[in-house]
């Protein structure tokens, strides 16, 4: 199938096109590369070194891989660009990363918070409009998060595939059953964009009966997959900071350079975790599994495994000797919670999980020690808080 893939110069993005190119569908890169200039502002590279986009295209057909093409687009800006592109290329799917993702960087300041909701929102109704303004059948991929469900006031209920079974009372005291929308509570302006987001496909859904497949993808770590192992040109990204790295891989990153881990409060958090290789797998297994026109928008839990962050801090210190520092926590989140996660739905679909006890290790030796020496140690440090108190307690420790 011809398939656009939405912020695929991305983390998640580029290996999700070289492995769709690589299954040998048509890929078409769509990216405004706003990531690589928000690194120049942040004064930050990722940690691999990472070849510009026309180096990418280049080693990928160098290695025999099917040849991909790039546009350079702005989804959230250039609304008419976006519609011509669909008209004159006439996908059958487009996957969507293409949003701004970090959780710190959406709260430094009112300026990345209006930038955060301008850029996700936008972007994400631009495409759903002009695909109703095209006229074309075009499946949506979008990659969401599990923080839409919100963390800490689940008591130990496991969370479903994005639709909650309720009761409906009825004035004459009977009561009816419906499914709707797990309840939306977010965690930062972010995660709020994607439970916006949500909405904006309910409504697409049900109003154009757009299909659409929502990925409530939880934390992805590692780095490579098998095909961005096929050339030094082609390695993802790595980030690491304090605004956009997720919190395994810093600290794997920051065993690797002998820094102390980085564990906000108690550790008590408990998050989902998807391998980078098993989340090329999942976009790939539901491009080749649409829903059917009319079917109500299809949502799966895409995770493997939970952990608590304190849990995770002590595998990778006994691992490799790091030591572990408990710092405030400049976030606004419960202190500790429960996460049951249901999700059936990609490993009814054959999903292979690569679990934490297979990966950790190899991602310590081969990428983070391998560019320890490209870790600007200044940039680790979580700086951006959610409130002013705790902005307070970060500046003084
Ligand atoms: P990323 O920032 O590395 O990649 C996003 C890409 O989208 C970047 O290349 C950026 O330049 C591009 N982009 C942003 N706004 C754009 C716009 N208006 N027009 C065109 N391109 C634009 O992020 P990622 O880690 O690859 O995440 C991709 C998606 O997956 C995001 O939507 C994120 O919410 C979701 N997700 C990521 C994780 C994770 O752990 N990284 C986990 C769950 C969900
Ligand atoms: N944390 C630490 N130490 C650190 C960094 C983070 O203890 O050095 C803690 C945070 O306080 C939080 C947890 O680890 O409790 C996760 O933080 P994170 O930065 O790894 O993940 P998060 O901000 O939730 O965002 C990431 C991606 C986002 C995606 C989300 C999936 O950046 O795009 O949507 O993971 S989920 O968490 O399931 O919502």
């Amino acid at each position: 199938m011809k398939v656009f893939v939405l912020g695929g110069d991305g983390f998640c993005g580029w290996p999700c096109a070289v492995n769709l190119a690589d299954a040998g569908h048509e890929v078409v890169v769509i990216d405004n590369l706003s990531r690589r200039k928000i690194d120049v502002d942040l004064e930050v590279e990722s940690l691999t070194p990472i070849a510009t986009m026309g180096d990418r295209l280049k080693a990928w057909e160098q290695v025999g891989g099917k040849p991909m093409r790039f546009v350079h687009l702005d989804i959230a800006g250039e609304y008419e660009r976006l519609l011509e592109l669909l008209r004159h290329e006439r996908p059958d799917s487009v996957v969507h990363f293409a949003e701004q993702r970090a959780a710190p960087y959406s709260m430094k300041s009112s300026a990345t918070k209006r930038y955060t909701v301008d850029n996700n929102v936008n972007g994400t109704h631009n495409l759903l409009a002009a695909i109703v303004e095209s006229g074309l059948d075009i499946h949506i991929v979008h990659l969401g998060t599990m923080g839409v469900y919100g963390y800490g006031s689940h008591r130990g209920a496991t969370i479903p595939e994005g639709y909650l079974k309720v009761e409906v009372p009825q004035p004459d005291g009977s009561r009816f059953e419906e499914e709707i929308l797990h309840p939306a509570s977010p965690g930062s302006v972010y995660h709020m964009t994607k439970t916006l987001d949500q909405l904006l496909f309910l409504y697409y859904n049900k109003n154009d009966q757009i299909r659409i497949t929502d990925l409530h993808q939880g934390i992805v770590w590692g780095t490579n997959t098998e095909a961005t192992e096929r050339d030094p040109r082609l390695t993802n990204r790595f980030d690491y900071d304090g605004d956009y790295g997720t919190v395994l891989n810093r600290f794997l990153m920051q065993a690797a350079i002998g820094y102390p881990l980085t564990v906000h409060g108690t550790g008590g958090q408990t998050r989902a975790f998807i391998h980078i290789r098993d989340s090329v797998k999942c976009v790939q297994l539901a491009l080749e599994n649409p829903p059917a026109r009319g079917e109500r928008v299809k949502i799966f839990n895409q995770m493997t495994e939970s952990h608590q962050v304190g849990e995770l801090a002590r595998k990778v210190a006994a691992l490799t000797d790091a030591q572990i520092n408990y710092l405030p926590n400049p976030r606004n989140e419960a202190v500790e919670n429960d996460l049951i996660v249901d999700n059936r739905c990609f490993i009814e679909l054959g999903l292979n999980p690569t679990t934490l006890d297979d990966g950790l290790l190899a991602e310590v030796v081969d990428v983070a020690r391998r560019w320890a020496d490209r870790c600007d140690r200044s940039r680790i440090p979580c700086q951006s808080a959610w409130t002013q108190t705790q902005a307070q307690a970060i500046q003084t420790t």
